[in-house]
């Protein structure tokens, strides 16, 4: 039987394949009644058709992705649908959103090789991404796309931004899928999900493919483990007994602005760490910083030092290796007989990290990393394993929460609001609570018994929200944005309607 993520985005004609039925329906009805609507009134014209894509929640494999890792992640119900319509004989990108107030037009010219100005964030940029990672893809597949064209664009986005949810691989996913139904264009979902992360590099940070995988390959019903190096998706069935409830700390992580000091910035660490660790395990200097690029590259030398130690826990080799001290830039430098300048020579996003960073945690970052991406299989072998529905909540739960202290003490990704969060959380009866995505700020998600999870979000409410509210931080109407349980949604998909 051909796996699902061998098969292109399906195309659906009406809403229900992707909604379901009853509220999420009717509330996707009115979204569509209004974002078509919105879309003659701007552009005169219907739209050609709709893509959506979803934002996700990761539950466990967090900054691993970029290192060649595993994760575990889920679609959420919250997504962006991109309305678009292809206007030959025009060189012009109009891309507007039904929420104008807070984002105004941005136009573009029609031209695949434009730089994007990175300097100058702006909303419409993530379109952009997408554009200019079709184009490439084409021109190194050699698929003839035609003449570039004009494209008009309405944008209706509802996964919340800066939360760790991926409001912007929902952006860029929907995007690059409406770009290439317009043209014509259509790959298996794996492929798309490589094309897609390759399209959000565009906007500055080196991140890894998750996002984009779940987004256009996530199964109504299922988590899923996914793979890199190739991409591929595997379902995962999650104990009907928990529930993953999301909430939003309200710090909010802008990662296009922050990525030299804090993304980029631990990409880097892990490549110096991967690279140190190569060389103390016996490769030749020259050949690490030439050939390694992450700690899964030199995970096979790292277990078989620590096989000499009747182990194969890679993180002992980050024991014995990497100091506990921060490296300056001479220490690496020593060691890996370069300069750093050089070795990231062709990554202008990796020589703004160095001008920016003090010193490099090259011990703490690897041991999360190895250690992160047992832990994500440990999820997926208790999910998978005959324990009775309690202990294995309370596995996953364990799980979740060691992973919140590597990020939190570790890889340092965390902030006050989120461990003020997390622990509300525990507190309030979750098994498990973790930050989700980059962290910085954007939400932590909680695993909660089924049976208390109203009785969970009310406490929250009180002990988390109700300060912010009086303090006008945010609105009690708008509460249900900022925490909500969570179901595995479906992934991206194309409506004619
Ligand atoms: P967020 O910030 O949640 O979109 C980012 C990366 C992921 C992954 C996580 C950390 C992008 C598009 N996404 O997610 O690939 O590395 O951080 O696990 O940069
Ligand atoms: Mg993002």
């Amino acid at each position: 039987m051909a796996r699902h993520d061998d098969l292109p985005v399906p195309v659906y004609k009406s809403l229900e394949p992707v909604y379901g039925t009853g509220s999420q329906l009717e509330e996707a009805e009115l979204r569509f009644n209004t974002l078509k609507s919105k879309f003659v009134e701007i552009f005169g014209h219907a739209p050609d058709i709709y893509a959506r894509s979803p934002g996700r929640v990761n539950l466990i494999g967090e900054h691993i992705d970029y290192e060649g890792y595993s994760v575990l992640p889920m679609a959420i119900r919250q997504d962006t649908i991109v309305a678009i319509r292809k206007v030959e004989g025009e060189k012009v990108l109009k891309i507007a959103n039904v929420n104008s107030d807070k984002y105004s037009l941005c136009t573009y010219p029609a031209d695949p090789d434009q730089e994007i100005d990175l300097k100058n964030h702006r909303w419409g940029h993530y379109f952009i991404c997408g554009y200019k990672g079709f184009y490439e893809y084409a021109k190194a597949k050699g698929i003839d796309v035609g003449e570039a064209v004009g494209l008009e664009v309405v944008v209706d986005g509802i996964v919340p931004t800066g939360s760790g949810l991926s409001s912007s691989a929902a952006f860029v996913c929907s995007s690059t899928i409406g770009i290439m139904a317009v043209l014509g264009a259509s790959l298996p979902k794996k492929e798309l999900a490589q094309l897609t992360c390759e399209c959000e590099r565009h906007i500055g940070t080196q991140s890894g493919g998750m996002d984009q995988a779940i987004s256009v390959m996530a199964q109504s019903g299922f988590a899923a483990l996914i793979d890199f190096n190739p991409i591929r998706a595997t379902e995962v069935q999650l104990p009907a007994g928990g529930t993953f409830v999301i909430a939003h700390s309200l710090a909010e992580s802008q990662k296009a602005v922050t990525a030299a000091t804090n993304y980029n910035n631990r990409v880097v660490e892990c490549r110096l760490a991967s690279i140190v660790l190569g060389i103390k395990l016996g490769m030749k200097a020259e050949e690490a910083v030439s050939k390694v690029k992450t700690l899964s590259d030199v995970e096979g030398l790292c277990v078989s030092f620590a096989g000499t130690r009747g182990s194969s826990d890679p993180v002992l080799a980050v024991k014995e290796y990497l100091k506990e001290e921060p490296y300056s830039a001479e220490d690496i430098e020593e060691i890996i007989n370069e300069k750093l300048v050089v070795v990231f020579a062709s990554s202008p996003s990796s020589l703004d990290v160095l001008r920016a960073a003090k010193h490099f945690k090259l011990h703490q970052r690897a041991a999360h990393v190895y250690s992160e991406a047992k832990r994500v299989y440990a999820f997926k072998d208790t999910v998978s394993s005959n324990l009775s529905e309690e202990d294995m909540l309370k596995k996953l739960g364990d799980l979740m929460n060691d992973s919140h202290y590597s990020c939190s003490v570790l890889y340092e990704c965390s902030c006050p609001e989120l461990e003020e969060l997390v622990k509300i959380s525990r507190d309030n009866g979750a098994l498990g609570a973790r930050l989700t995505g980059a962290g910085w700020g954007g939400c932590a998600v909680a695993l909660v018994k089924e049976n208390i999870v109203p009785q969970f979000i009310l406490n929250l409410k009180e002990q988390y929200f109700q300060s912010r509210i009086d303090k006008g931080v945010i609105k009690k109407t708008d509460l249900g944005l900022y925490i909500f349980a969570s179901k595995p949604s479906s992934g991206a998909a194309i409506v004619e309607l």
